[in-house]
């Protein structure tokens, strides 16, 4: 098992090639099983699933749902022994592309019930749990929820206030509190419910995480009124003295918060998924609209404003879909630390489907804006997915903090080293030869093919800047970086740009590898398209890091605060 991944690495200016070089594959016998069961799925879309349908019904319905079960659909990460089809991270997102290209709202009920609705009992859960609990999630005779969210906390995840009383005798917990816009809420079976058990006035405290079954004091409310996925189910929740048994404790009490985040790191992957498999059937409609659509006497596909953005969508899917494959292949490899890239695959994922949906209606034009076309009801659907599983502004903190908590680690220790030299000699050295070392010989990217360089140049050189900048920062800053919004910003949108890009070029030289360069022509064009814009980002980022108008944007804020909005007037 490798512990630590790629883009840790990188806020240390390292470039662990060997983590994304080969790009992952999936094996012979599990491709073939994937693309039978992509067939069967494809079908059940195709005839069954009407997403126009679903959205004016604001329900999916129980012949779809019962179907989709029959199928497999709700048990896909679960082991044969429990009654699921077993299918790896890689397989799993393949199956979700596929839905979310069709249904967003199918997309999100299946992603809630298993990428985290389910997901701490794969991850945490006992064999007891398991056999209990997994056999009816995997044939759907029960679905499950995930439960975190709080009037009061919502980014801010660890201020619930929900509290799990342990009973005087100590067999079972009473629970009590309400959760907030849960998906699934008004079906759902099972709910894996985070709680307070300790420092229960403390602003930080203690969760542990709770399977709850529906039953005596479980209730839920009406179904929220959406933008978009109106075929899902968003409910509030309540628990009024649940008594919730000690043998429901998912993973060890105290360290719900933990198992709330690593269900979440899964769950973003499955996220990215959704939003590639929406790219993907927004880029087939663009390029069917653009050439039955004729204005000036041509197909409006000739003019070059199109095919600039036909081009650029396809360059983004591609980036995004390889960020996402490459990421699944991690964690299939058995890389257990996978956090800061599932963030940057949710964050970039849920910003290209967002980009791709707007261009793609605004080449529809006026079709676009109707409702008897999916355009609309798509871009709908999209805008969610910048929110939920963490808002992007919130996860770029996170990608910041985490990326630079390393390097932070490592200077305090070079500090601690200063002061007893003696003692500290061993890791000063180590310090002073790694600093030589990059400053005379950077790192570079020796498995990327030729025909590339110039694509793992931008990845080597803007590697080099971000480490110089984390450094930089945190020895100017310390700790004081985690109220520097942003910097956070543009130290995460620095992370996503290089790894976005490496997941590109490490595909690419697979392709050139497989099928030469004639053979891999889309995969290199794409990767230097995707490449330039990327270059364009980072070098924006990396003079910002320098020279930026941070403060006079802080103060013209607080002024608006005082003034309550916009005050002036042309009269
Ligand atoms: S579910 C609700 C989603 N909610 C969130 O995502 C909450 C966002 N907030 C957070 O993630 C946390 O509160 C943050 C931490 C990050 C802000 N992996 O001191 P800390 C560790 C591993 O920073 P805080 C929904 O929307 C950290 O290292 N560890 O904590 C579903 C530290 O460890 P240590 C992590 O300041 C909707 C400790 O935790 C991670 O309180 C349905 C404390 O950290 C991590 N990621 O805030 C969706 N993060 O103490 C269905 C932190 O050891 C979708 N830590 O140093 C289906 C898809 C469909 C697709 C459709 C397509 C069309």
């Amino acid at each position: 098992m490798r512990e630590q991944c790629f883009m840790k690495a990188v806020f240390h200016g390292v470039l662990a090639e060997d983590v994304v070089f080969p790009f992952p594959e999936l094996g012979a016998e599990e491709r073939e099983n994937l693309e039978l069961m992509l067939d069967s799925v494809r079908r059940f879309l195709a005839t069954k699933v009407d997403a126009a349908a679903i959205d004016k019904r604001h329900e999916i319905g129980a012949e779809v749902l019962a179907e989709a079960k029959a199928l497999g659909l709700f048990g896909l990460q679960i082991a044969g022994e429990h009654g699921g089809l077993g299918l790896s991270a890689t397989a799993y997102s393949r199956v979700m592309q596929e839905v979310g290209a069709h249904d967003a709202s199918l997309a999100v009920t299946l992603g809630a019930h298993q990428s985290i609705g389910l997901k701490a009992i794969l991850l945490y859960g006992t064999a007891e749990q398991k056999r209990r609990f997994l056999p009816s999630l995997a044939s759907g005779e029960r679905v499950a929820a995930f439960a975190l969210t709080e009037p009061v906390a919502g980014s801010d995840a660890a201020a619930i206030k929900t509290r799990a009383d342990l009973a005087p005798d100590g067999s079972h917990y009473v629970l009590n509190g309400s959760k907030l816009w849960i998906t699934n809420g008004g079906f759902a079976d099972v709910f894996t419910v985070f709680a307070r058990t300790s420092d229960f006035e403390t602003q930080k405290p203690k969760l542990t995480a709770f399977l709850v079954e529906r039953g005596e004091g479980v209730r839920h409310g009406p179904n929220e009124h959406k933008l978009g996925i109106r075929g899902s189910s968003t409910t509030s929740v309540y628990f009024d003295d649940v008594k919730v048994p000690v043998a429901n404790v998912v993973g060890e009490v105290g360290r719900g918060f933990r198992v709330a985040m690593e269900v979440l790191n899964s769950g973003r992957l499955g996220l990215a998924a959704g939003c590639t498999g929406s790219c993907r059937a927004l880029v087939k409609l663009a390029v069917e609209r653009v050439q039955e659509r004729h204005a000036f006497g041509r197909r409006i596909g000739e003019f070059g404003l199109i095919k600039d953005k036909i081009a650029l969508m396809l360059a983004q899917t591609y980036a995004l879909e390889s960020a996402t494959y490459l990421t699944t292949g991690l964690v299939d490899a058995g890389v257990t630390d996978y956090s800061l890239e599932s963030a940057i695959c949710k964050v970039f994922g849920s910003e290209t489907l967002w980009w791709v949906v707007n261009e793609t209606l605004q080449i529809a034009a006026g079709i676009g804006y109707m409702g008897d076309y999916p355009y609309e009801r798509m871009l709908r659907d999209a805008r969610i997915n910048l929110i939920f599983e963490g808002t992007n502004e919130i996860l770029r903190c996170f990608i910041a903090l985490a990326g630079m908590a390393g390097p932070g680690q490592k200077l305090a220790e070079v500090a601690r080293a200063m002061r007893e030299p003696i003692k500290g000699f061993g890791l000063l050295r180590d310090f002073a030869i790694g600093k030589a070392r990059s400053m005379l010989v950077p790192e570079r990217l020796t498995r990327a093919h030729p025909v590339l360089s110039r694509e793992a140049v931008i990845v080597e050189e803007f590697t080099a800047i971000l480490a110089r900048h984390v450094e930089n920062t945190l020895r100017k800053h310390g700790r004081d970086i985690a109220e520097m919004q942003y910097v956070q910003r543009r130290v995460a949108d620095t992370a996503i740009d290089l790894y976005a890009l490496s997941a590109c070029i490490a595909r690419a030289t697979r392709a050139i590898e497989k099928h030469g360069e004639e053979g891999a022509r889309r995969p290199i064009e794409w990767t230097r398209i995707f490449g330039a814009l990327a270059r364009k980002r980072l070098k924006h980022n990396a003079d910002e890091f320098e020279a930026n108008d941070d403060e006079l944007r802080k103060e013209s804020a607080a002024r608006a605060y005082g003034d309550g909005g916009y005050v002036l007037d042309i009269l």
